[in-house]
């Protein structure tokens, strides 16, 4: 281990917690993370000095306020590496920021007959924003195959991405799958054919560098809670030429120049898009929880998670009627597990395994077509980050070993 993971484990008040007469192994991070004391202590200090609402008021509060949630957006902004701050907008979550994108993008670029290209591997958040639209514009929804070790087929990409193509939007890193897609090659593929390259970083920005200038990224999506800030803050980070063309998809307080009564024009960027008293505690979190994993380093945050999996993977590969979807090579995965042991439903799984005091997730995981994909109706998951020690691998794979033998020999 390359840092004191033990120690960092500290920090994180939560972990510390008997479950089912077991000590607590968190093993649910793609779903949410657990938060830190220096999240919590931002949060409280802003609330204990400076709540006010932004923007509004010329007061000594107000001003702290204003200046804190835009110190938040500076520091997401290098964070991701954007090229200005006008270019990052605090959203609600990834859900939100996909929604903005496909209607505000949609609604300035689809005609009858084109196309928006995602893949199998999406999650709800980057299909159903896009269905509707496809229907609302008459436009066509295609969908990129997937190899047989989970990865995207990038000769399909190459047969589905064509002139028609005016959207192409696609995870950076799959919730299921844990890998990672070549982002930069399909962003220069649908630049290449006139299109724009939107990305579903929700399980991507918490866990490796992200550089959207070098992805070359025209929309990048994400969400705080993943990445050990609150849940309800979010960011979605659009080109300016992009951003500058399409409406807010909120309209209210706080956005607007001047309103008159039978039309309004709006602020300019980022804040046309920030309709409403905006999360100044989310944001001022998020900026916390970005100086925490800094602090690491994302690189180091990578490596650590890979280390995991490195060790977790052959023990996993023992256990007889134990699949493992997505690839075997750990250099083309993050964190993500997802499972099936053969005979044992996975919400069984996950229930037995909560007895033995290890959090994972089963169900769909918000990717039905993806489970169709795969012809399975649910599976289970196991997703680290960076207070999961070997130990909690130990405890885990320890754990499955015991629910695969109850299921299936135990209840002689
Ligand atoms: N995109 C991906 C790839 C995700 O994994 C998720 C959430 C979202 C979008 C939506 O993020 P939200 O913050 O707006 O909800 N994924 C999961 C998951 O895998 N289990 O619970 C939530």
């Amino acid at each position: 281990m390359t840092l004191p993971y033990d120690k960092l484990r500290e920090d994180f008040v939560i972990l510390n917690q008997i479950v089912n007469d077991e000590p607590l192994v968190y093993l649910d991070n793609a779903a949410t993370t657990q938060k830190p004391q220096a999240v919590l202590k931002a949060m409280e200090t802003y609330y204990h000095t400076s709540n006010a609402n932004v923007h509004r008021g010329v007061h000594t509060l107000a001003e702290r306020a204003t200046t804190q949630y835009e110190a938040a957006r500076e520091t997401v902004r290098r964070f991701i590496n954007a090229k200005e701050t006008a270019e990052t907008l605090f959203t609600r979550g990834t859900t939100t920021s996909l929604n903005w994108v496909a209607k505000g993008l949609g609604e300035v670029i689809l005609e009858p007959g084109d196309e928006i290209v995602i893949s199998y591997m999406e999650h709800h958040s980057n299909i159903i924003p896009w269905q509707q639209m496809a229907k609302k514009k008459q436009a066509t929804l295609k969908y990129i195959e997937l190899t047989e070790d989970g990865q995207l087929d990038m000769a399909d990409a190459r047969e589905k991405i064509t002139d028609k193509t005016k959207i192409l939007s696609l995870t950076h890193v799959s919730n299921v799958l844990g890998v990672v897609n070549p982002i930069k090659e399909l962003a220069d593929m649908v630049h290449a054919k006139g299109g724009v390259m939107v990305v579903d970083g929700a399980q991507a920005v918490p866990h490796m560098p992200v550089d959207v200038q070098a992805l070359d990224a025209d929309f990048y999506a994400f969400s705080g809670h993943k990445m050990l800030a609150p849940t309800g803050i979010g960011v979605l980070y659009g080109k300016r030429e992009w951003l500058e063309k399409m409406d807010p998809q909120e309209f209210g307080g706080e956005m607007i120049d001047f309103v008159e009564l039978q039309d309004s024009t709006w602020k300019e960027l980022p804040w046309k898009f920030e309709g409403g008293t905006p999360n100044m505690a989310g944001a001022i979190g998020l900026a916390a929880a970005i100086d925490y994993l800094e602090n690491i380093g994302m690189s180091k945050v990578m490596e650590h998670e890979q280390e995991l999996v490195k060790y977790v993977m052959p023990k996993l590969a023992e256990i007889e009627g134990l699949t493992i979807f997505g690839p075997e090579d750990v250099a083309d995965r993050t964190g993500v597990i997802a499972f099936n042991i053969d005979g044992v439903h996975p919400h069984d799984v996950a229930t037995a395994m909560d007895m033995e005091g290890v959090a994972v997730r089963a169900g769909h995981h918000c990717a039905q077509p993806l489970m169709t994909y795969l012809n399975q109706p649910a599976t289970a998951r196991a997703s680290f980050y960076i207070y999961n020690t070997i130990a909690d691998a130990d405890t885990f794979v320890d754990a499955l070993k015991a629910t695969k033998e109850f299921f299936l020999n135990g209840l002689n």
